[in-house]
């Protein structure tokens, strides 16, 4: 940072371009990559076609992994306990509380089924059935986050998911044994050690081994991305997430080293990640900076820190604590936090936000390990129209319309006259021949 070409950028909300600058900042482009395109229709194609085999030959390829069956590709349970055994107690109860406190919270977000009975006997109602068959992705290397297997496995277990799958690259045949003790804690019922679209194909597809699944969730990198787009439609797939944003709103009543550091969790995410400060006191905005150009150098991931905040970062001087809030809801940020003394007041006016963090004590990490609410949140302005990944997304529903006697007679003159208007002639009759002479 004391480079001036890496510093983060400091706006004022009350210049005339600030708008268009502001858009200019959050566009992201997921790229769309004529390489990455070919490679995923070959590999769904293969892995279409011939199954295990080609599963099988593209692990060997990328991962390393030299094997003769898919079956030596599946973890056994024992394998997920002693991962499990294998923590400190430390970890092992970290874990256990977490998903302890994200599964009760879960909880709340089943939905029922339900019904009522018109005065005439028709009954209406909302059959609610759990997924059959569930794909959890889960990346390797650097991005292969233990919590996010709770976050995924924990509400498709509490929605009542028949069977879950886990797929994650162990490159080398190298294995986080966090990722494992947390598969085993959430119950997943399978897994397997592959990765890439090809892993994605293997689950939307079917093999002889791996069996087809109804669909897959969870994050991964361009490839994983890009295959989960072309296989939606065969399966369910989740949201295709971009890099995580937190956006924080500050009237200058915090620690300054507090707001830099959590700026500096979601930066430390990937380059690309968001990470912006609205305040209405220019003097804290200076402490702020102050308090990123000290604590960097202290940072193991000073490099990507950096550049993210370089990249994406701003630290924007605002009128008021209304045009702060005027600007999240423009922003529609994966995570905000009102770093305020009194910050209920403020939670009605914030329309579009993944998950809202209220007060100096609630903060992002906590939120992303262990308060509860789930930490998969939608990005890239998408919180103006969806949600945190919950229990719903494991569920489906089924309208159950069973009519009386009586209710036919009613609802039959209605779809005629409706039918005759369309010019469906069959449409008509059949509710016709319902009725009474
Ligand atoms: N902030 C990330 C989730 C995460 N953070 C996992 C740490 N581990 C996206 O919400
Ligand atoms: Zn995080």
């Amino acid at each position: 940072m004391s480079d001036s070409g890496r510093r983060i950028r400091r706006l004022d909300a009350r210049d005339p371009d600030f708008l268009s600058t502001l858009d200019a900042l959050l566009a992201f482009e997921g790229s769309a990559d004529a390489r990455i395109d070919a490679a995923v229709t070959e590999i769904l194609g293969a892995v279409r076609t011939t199954g295990d085999p080609a599963v099988i030959e593209y692990t060997r390829r990328f991962d390393r992994l030299d094997v003769k069956s898919m079956a030596e590709l599946e973890l056994p349970r024992s394998e997920l306990r002693a991962a499990l055994d294998s923590l400190t107690v430390e970890q092992r109860e970290a874990l256990r509380i977490a998903a302890d406190r994200v599964r009760i919270y879960h909880e709340r977000q089943r939905a029922e089924s339900w019904d009522y009975v018109e005065a005439d006997g028709t009954r209406l109602g909302q059959k609610v059935t759990p997924l059959d068959r569930v794909g959890l992705y889960v990346p390797g290397g650097r991005a292969s986050y233990p919590s996010s297997v709770l976050m995924n496995a924990v509400p498709a277990k509490v929605a009542g998911v028949g069977e879950l799958i886990m797929v994650v690259p162990t490159p080398n045949g190298e294995k986080n044994p966090l990722v494992l003790a947390a598969a085993a804690i959430t119950g997943v019922d399978r897994v397997f050690t592959i990765g890439g679209a090809q892993a994605v194909a293997a689950l939307a597809y079917g093999t002889q081994t791996l069996p087809q699944v109804d669909k897959i969730v969870g994050p991964g990198n361009a490839y994983v991305a890009e295959a989960k787009r072309r296989v939606f439609g065969t399966v369910g797939i989740d949201m295709v997430a971009g890099p995580s944003e937190v956006l924080v709103i500050s009237d200058g009543s915090g620690h300054a080293d507090w707001v830099a550091m959590d700026l500096f969790a979601q930066a430390e995410h990937d380059e690309l990640a968001q990470s912006i400060l609205l305040c209405t006191d220019a003097a804290f905005l200076d402490a702020v900076e102050a308090s990123i150009e000290r604590l960097l150098p202290t940072m193991p991931r000073r490099e990507t820190i950096a550049a993210s905040l370089a990249n994406r970062g701003a630290l924007i001087h605002v009128a008021s604590l209304e045009q702060a809030c005027a600007i999240a809801n423009r922003i529609a940020p994966e995570h905000l936090e009102l770093s305020l003394d009194e910050p209920e007041p403020w939670i009605d006016r914030i329309r579009h936000a993944g998950a809202i963090f209220v007060g100096h004590w609630a903060v992002e990490a906590l939120g992303d390990y262990c308060a509860g609410p789930n930490h998969v949140l939608p990005t890239m302005r998408s919180a103006r129209f969806s949600s945190p990944l919950g229990v719903y997304d494991f569920q489906k529903r089924t309208s159950i319309i069973q009519i009386s006697e009586a209710g036919a007679q009613t609802l039959g003159r209605i779809a005629s006259t409706l039918a005759h208007g369309e010019g469906l002639q069959a449409h008509a009759r059949s509710a016709e021949m319902r009725l009474h002479k």
